[in-house]
Parts: structure tokens; sequence; C-alpha cells
């Protein structure tokens, strides 16, 4: 036994300006003369990286050495976003970098926007399990993300003559410094087959396999030295070649199949909502859930001899169905890779699923095919068979025999294609199923799992989301950030709760006035961005009205854009009245196959040339969809947002985090009582939002009466001449008919969203919001309430809650840094 000694990298700015230089001349092998601005990128990433890397084996070897349960979240998506500023700020390393980078003459603020996302991720629920990690590590909870390395993050989405385009994202031109590859770390994953039975036991023979990779990230937390993994799955074929065809000379053949085995991590599906169910979409599912599953018994096994312990030590997290496969996984890893009997199994197993749902919209809940599943996965139907007995006869044995209720209930459905509803297989399996806001969970209850509800009330749970405040405020907005600490110190940063301490400086006009300047840098900065890339001149001084998320019929974008046109009208036929100036800012991606979606991006894009074109406007109204929206994207625009559209038909989003990244950063929100809504307006006080629209139990109402949109548009002329606009083509001269689909959706089909039945209160909060606008004071005290409110939606008190609640688990400990 010897200790291994080590050159701790220093921190001040010399030792880090040759620690720069060093990585550049010895890891990337470049000379200052020839290196590409990405080469001092990687040059900086690594140095940074190796600040980490002792608290990481720290990290590692305590939570062996004390035994902990660790955490397994999990999830399809990770949606990281840049990972240098938030690796900086968790070291407080952003200073001395940027003095030792001014050193070697290089532009500390160029490199930064030179490092790609890591997209791979959709939207809120990627997002919200990128967050979930940097919380988890903050508050030293053991654990690990899980998930897949796509080679083909979310597309990038390019405008080409107002319409959307989309582009492959492939984020590893250059390599990524932030990962370590583990070719050790390789866990054959089976597909296909078939099975042989002989005396009771099954065996799973004959299948096409392939090989998952590690690579390993680091999670850094903030103000603590836990440092966390996120490892994620590539795919390798078993073989480099097929020798045999290569043999015969058929050398592309010989690699073809490998090309062909690697697909299944080549590219995220880029569908936030609706799920098609495609083979390849399955093999990934299974690939990665098989691959950690495997990876998750290994290290339980090093130390304990049996799995008795398992449920003490493995909680293993659900991040939606996608990781779903997991429950039959682990039961055949446990009977028939390790021994034990079927009843012992399921007992473990349902003591270490917990899974969260994160929507409500049926196109959105997962089914598989029983005849694809079966084909890819034979064993793991059988297994699914056997659970769903075995959970039917439970079922009877406690309440009596009812087959309508059976049939309601079973795991397979059996109306038209048999298929696998792999949300009650999660929740049959889970020992807790949690909804992401108060309303969503109780919806959630009381419609999709209304049955499992009732046989389980004490199963089911909310836990409303939360965003690391690391991120969304401490790199997002340094400018903010610098005045709360002014305040209230820099403890918010780590406990959210203390941004309550802002109330008392509501009525301090020095320090609201200063508020407001802070929002006009970071508007300012926006504006300068766009005048860059989207060649439009915006007016800071004007209300910034930000709609950024995904673009989604149920979002209702399309309720925004009938406002714009409305208030464009006005405009025009009261030019001497006086209109508050607005900037109306849209971003989000539309999945590339949701064809209304992408006509709304194009409505949004013509709609914004013909008002941004009329001289009769000026300044009044800038209509803008800044193209690409991604996490780095959202850190410049969330800042600078006076407003926060939050306007989903109620009931329909399930919580949004969107809403509280834009409130925390001082956005007054305009929305409906949907999703966390609800709870943004219990803390931030009633007077300090714009609430409008129908309720989700109205909403429900109004559906079941007959909702005749028609009868809207016939009574309300001012939506009519808006309506009438779009349909007759005034945004569209070149091609007039390109938006009666639109008209036709709303007035004709039956409107499901319900935006005619919000249009005329929607344009009251509208025109609420504008007149507290003109009192700049007053606005700027709600922005302060706001962001005064906002404690309880961390994501640091989300975590707490799932750890105590949910995975039972006690945090590390193993110091704090310096
Ligand atoms: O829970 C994270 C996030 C919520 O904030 C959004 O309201 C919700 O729409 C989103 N859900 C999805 C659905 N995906 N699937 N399945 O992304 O989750």
């Amino acid at each position: 036994q010897f200790t291994l000694q080590y050159d701790r990298p220093s921190d001040d700015v010399d030792s880090l300006k040759r620690a720069i230089a060093n990585k550049l001349m010895y890891q990337i092998g470049k000379n200052p003369e020839s290196a590409l601005p990405e080469d001092w990128l990687h040059a900086v990433a690594y140095t940074v990286r190796d600040h980490l890397l002792e608290r990481w084996m720290k990290t590692t070897r305590a939570s062996y050495a004390q035994d902990v349960k660790r955490v397994y979240y999990l999830s399809m998506e990770f949606l990281i976003g840049r990972s240098l500023g938030n690796a900086m700020l968790a070291l407080e390393l952003a200073g001395p970098v940027r003095e030792a980078l001014r050193a070697l003459d290089i532009d500390p603020d160029s490199l930064p926007e030179l490092e790609p996302d890591a997209a791979l991720g959709n939207g809120g629920l990627g997002r919200l399990a990128a967050c979930f990690l940097d919380s988890m590590a903050t508050l030293g909870v053991p654990g690990f993300g899980y998930g897949i390395r796509y080679d083909y993050g979310m597309f990038r989405q390019q405008i080409v003559d107002g319409q959307q385009v989309e582009v492959p994202d492939y984020w590893l031109t250059h390599g990524n410094p932030w990962e370590f590859p583990r070719p050790e770390i390789r866990m054959r994953i089976r597909f296909g087959g078939h099975l042989q039975e002989d005396g009771g036991q099954v065996h799973w023979v004959g299948t096409d396999d392939v090989l998952a990779m590690a690579y390993d990230s680091i999670i850094p937390g903030y103000g603590t030295e836990v440092t966390n993994t996120l490892r994620l799955w590539s795919a390798r074929a078993t073989e480099e070649i097929d020798l045999s065809a290569f043999n015969r000379g058929n050398y592309f053949g010989a690699v073809e199949s490998k090309n062909h085995s690697e697909n299944v991590s080549r590219v995220l599906y880029p569908d936030d909502s609706t799920l098609e169910g495609r083979e390849l979409r399955l093999r990934q599912e299974y690939f990665f859930v098989s691959a950690s599953l495997q990876d998750i018994l290994r290290r339980y096994r090093v130390g304990h001899g049996d799995f008795e312990a398992l449920p003490d030590k493995v909680s293993i997290h659900l991040n939606d169905t996608h990781p779903v496969l997991a429950v039959p996984e682990l039961m055949r890893l446990l009977v028939d890779e390790h021994g034990l009997a079927w009843e012992h199994a399921w007992a473990l197993c349902r003591r270490v699923f917990s899974y969260t749902n994160h929507t409500l919209m049926h196109e959105a809940l997962e089914t598989w095919p029983l005849e694809m599943l079966g084909r890819v996965l034979p064993r793991h139907l059988r297994l699914i068979f056997d659970i769903n007995a075995h959970f039917l006869a439970e079922l009877n044995a406690e309440l009596g025999p009812d087959v309508e209720r059976m049939r309601r209930m079973s795991l397979i459905d059996e109306q038209g294609e048999r298929r696998v509803r792999m949300a009650y297989l999660a929740i049959v399996a889970s020992h807790s199923v949690n909804g992401v806001s108060a309303l969503h969970s109780a919806l959630m209850r009381e419609s999709i799992f209304a049955d499992f509800a009732r046989v389980w009330p004490q199963r089911f749970n909310n836990k409303t989301n939360g965003v690391t405040p690391r991120r969304w405020l401490a790199h997002a907005n340094p400018g903010l950030a610098a005045l709360i600490d002014s305040r209230i110190g820099p403890g918010w940063r780590r406990d959210l709760e203390q941004l309550h301490g802002l109330r008392a400086h509501a009525d301090d006009g020095d320090f609201l006035h200063t508020l407001r300047a802070v929002k006009q840098a970071n508007k300012l900065r926006l504006a300068q961005w766009i005048g860059q890339h989207c060649g439009l001149h915006v007016d800071p001084a004007a209300l910034f009205d930000v709609h950024v998320k995904r673009i989604h019929e149920y979002k209702r974008q399309l309720l925004n854009v009938l406002h714009l046109v409305s208030r464009y009208q006005r405009i025009l036929a009261e030019p001497d009245a006086e209109h508050v100036p607005r900037v109306a800012i849209f971003s989000g991606k539309a999945a590339s196959a949701y064809r209304m979606a992408k006509l709304v991006i194009r409505l949004i894009n013509d709609v914004a040339a013909v008002i941004n074109a009329d001289p009769r406007v000026g300044d009044r109204l800038k209509v803008v969809f800044v193209p690409n929206f991604s996490v780095s994207l959202a850190e410049l625009i969330i800042p600078a947002a006076d407003l926060s559209e939050q306007i989903s038909t109620a009931g329909t989003e399930a919580s949004g985090t969107g809403n509280m990244k834009l409130a925390l950063n001082g956005a007054l929100t305009i929305g409906t009582l949907d999703g966390a809504n609800v709870e943004i307006r219990e803390q931030v006080g009633e007077d300090n939002v714009f609430i409008f629209g129908h309720t989700a139990a109205e909403v429900a109402q109004i559906r079941n009466g007959g909702y005749q949109p028609r009868q809207y548009y016939e009574r309300d002329p001012q939506l009519a001449a808006a309506l009438d606009a779009i349909r007759e083509g005034l945004f569209s001269p070149d091609e007039p008919g390109r938006y009666q689909a639109i008209f036709d959706t709303l007035v004709n089909w039956g409107d499901h969203y319900l935006l005619l039945a919000d249009y005329a209160s929607y344009l009251d909060a509208q025109a609420e919001a504008d007149a507290r606008y003109r009192d700049l004071l007053q606005w700027s005290r709600c922005s302060l309430l706001n962001i005064a409110g906002m404690g309880v939606f961390s994501s640091d008190r989300t975590i707490a809650e799932y750890a105590r609640t949910i995975w039972h688990t006690a945090p590390l400990h193993i110091g704090s840094p310096g």
C-alpha cells in the first residue's frame, strides 16, 4: 500500500495561466500561434475540470466507505446545456480564470460562447433532470444520473422563409472535455431471440447483441465537495467487423452491421409529447435501462453477498415511463441471472422503484404493441404477463372479482391492437408515484390513474418542480445576483428561501431603481443580440413580453398571436392613442412531424414580418421569433423578460419550469391557473401576477357542455377581426389561404384548447399589464415581490422532498470546499 502524491491544482491566477498553457501544449497538442478558439476553450475546460477531480474521487470513496443508499435517476433525457460556466461557478473560479485568460491575451467573454450545448433532451422533462442532478450534488444526495449519450442531440432549428428547418445537431465535433470515456465498462445488451423452457426455467436464447459503453460526466455540487456522476451509455457493436463478410471480400457489408447496432444511441427523438411507437425508440429505452441495471447490481454487489439489502441501498427513480422497462429487466436479472424466486424478486422490486408522471396528455402516455415487444424483448414480455397476472390476482383477492375493473386496470390494453400500458406497469411496480405540481398531482389522481389511486391512495403524492438557482440566477443573471447579494448576502444560492428577505426592500425606491437598471442592462444585451442575429432593431425601453417553450397547441402560442394581431389592429385604428410599446419575443422548437405547430411558427414569422415592416407601428410593437431555442439562449432571454407568458389551457401543462425561471428573474407572469402557475400565484401574491382564463374545472365543464367556438367568433368583433385577418391572408399575401387551417381549427373544428373561450379575458389581462407598465416603479415593485416569493421553487427544495419522503436517503458528508 502506498499513497499517490498529486499536484493539487491551484486557483491563483498565475497557476491557472500556466495550467491553461500546459493543457494547450500537452493535452491539445497545439502551440498558441496555431491554436483555434476551440482549442483555448478546451484548454480552459480541462483546467477547470482538474479542480473537480479530487472532489469526485473523494465522493466515490466516501459513498463506498459509508455504504450509503444511492439514488439512480433513470432518464432518457438530460438537457444539460453548457458546462464550463456552471463548473466555474461551483468552484468559484470564474474571476481568476477570466484574469488568467486576459493575461494570455484571450477575450474571456468570447470562449464560453463557443461551447456547444449538450442538448440531450427535448424540453421541460430533460431540463428538470439536469436541475435535479445539480441539486442532488449540492444537497449531498449520493445520486447517479443514467441516460443515453446521443451522438445527435435535439435538432438545431433554422428559420428559412419563416419556416422551421431541422438541422442535425452533431455536438461532438470537437470532442467533449467534460466526459470520461470508460471503455472498460461495457454491458452486453440483448435483443430479439426466443425463449426456451426447461423444468420451469426460462432461457432467453438466440439474441442479437449490442454493447453499451459508459461515458461519465462530473456533476459538481455547489458549496460542497460532493461531486456526482452522470453516466451515459453509447452503443458499440459486439464485434468491430463481421469477419466472415470481410473474408468474403464484402468490405462494406463487413462494417454495415456494426453501424446498424451502433444506431441505437445515435439520435434523440425530437418529440416531447406525442410518442410514436417506433421500434428504435423501444430499443433505446431497453438499451439504457439494461446497461444501467447491470451496472447498479454490479456496484451493489461490491460489499453485499445477497440481495436482501437491495431496497435499503438502492433507489431507482423512473423519470416518466421511458425507463419503465427497468422493471422487467430487474426481474430478469434477479430471477434468471441470480436465481431468486419470482415472488422474492418481485417483493424487492416494489421497494426499489419510484415513478414520476409528467403529463396527463393521452397521446404522451406510452404503450407498446405486444407484437413488437414480444419480438424485440420476448423475455420481458413474458415477465410483464407474469407481473400482470400477479397484480390482477392480488386485486381480486383484496377487492373481490370485478371484470370491468380488471379490464380497466390491466397492464395490457385489450382494445384494438393489444398493447402494454407502461404507466400502469410503473405504478404497479413503484412504491411512490408523483406528479409535478399540486394541480397536476390532483388531476392525475382524479383522472388518468383514478382506479389506482383508489386502491393505493398512499402511493400517490406531489412533488412540485423546481429549478436550480445556480444556473438560472447566479450564472444567467450576474447583475441581479450581485444586487441580491448586496441586500441579503450570498446564502440564497444554497437556500433560496432567503429571497424572502428581499420583501423588506419592496418600498425602497433606490433599490427598485437599481433593480430596474439591472433589468434594463439585460434587455439591452438581448436587444443587441437580436439586432446582430435577427437583423431587427428593438427598443430596450419597451415591455419585453417573452413566450419561450416548445411550440405546442396546448401551450397556446396561437392565443398570443391573436392578441398581437388585435394589438396591431388597435394601433392602426387608434394611431393617436398612447400604446405601451412592446416587444413580443417567441422562441421554441416544434416536433418535426407536428404540422400544426410548424404552421404556428410560420404564422408568427409572417405576422412579425408584416408588423415590423409597417411604418405606422414604429416602436410601439415589434415581434421577434428567436431561432433555435436552447438552454444557452434561455440564459440570455430569461433575465431580459418583463412579462412571462404561461398561457396553456388550464389542466394541460403539468407544471412548467420556465414559469419559475422567468419569475425568479423578475418577470411578471401572465398566465392561466395551470400547472405550477397556481403555486406561483400563492407565493408571490395575486396582485403581482396577471391571471386570466377558465380554470381546469371550467374547461372540463365547457367541453362536456358542447363547446361552440364559433359563437365567440360571431359575438366578439375584435376577435373576429383578428381571425379574419389571419384567414384572409393579411400576413401571407403571397398565399392568402395559407392559414385557413388555423382558422378552421379554432372556429370550425372545435378549438380543442379553448383559445376563443379565453381570448377576451386574456386581452383584459394584457391591458392590465400595459397599465402596470406605465408606472415603472410599481412594475419594479411587483418584479421584486416575484423574486422574493420564488424561494420555494428551488430544485433543492424539490430534491430534499424526494430524498426525505420517496428515496429515504441521507446526505453524504465529506465537508465543504476550501
Ligand atoms: O416535469 C417537467 C416538465 C413539466 O414542467 C412540463 O409541464 C411538462 O409538460 C413536461 N412533460 C414532458 C412530457 N413528456 N413526456 N412524456 O416533457 O415535464
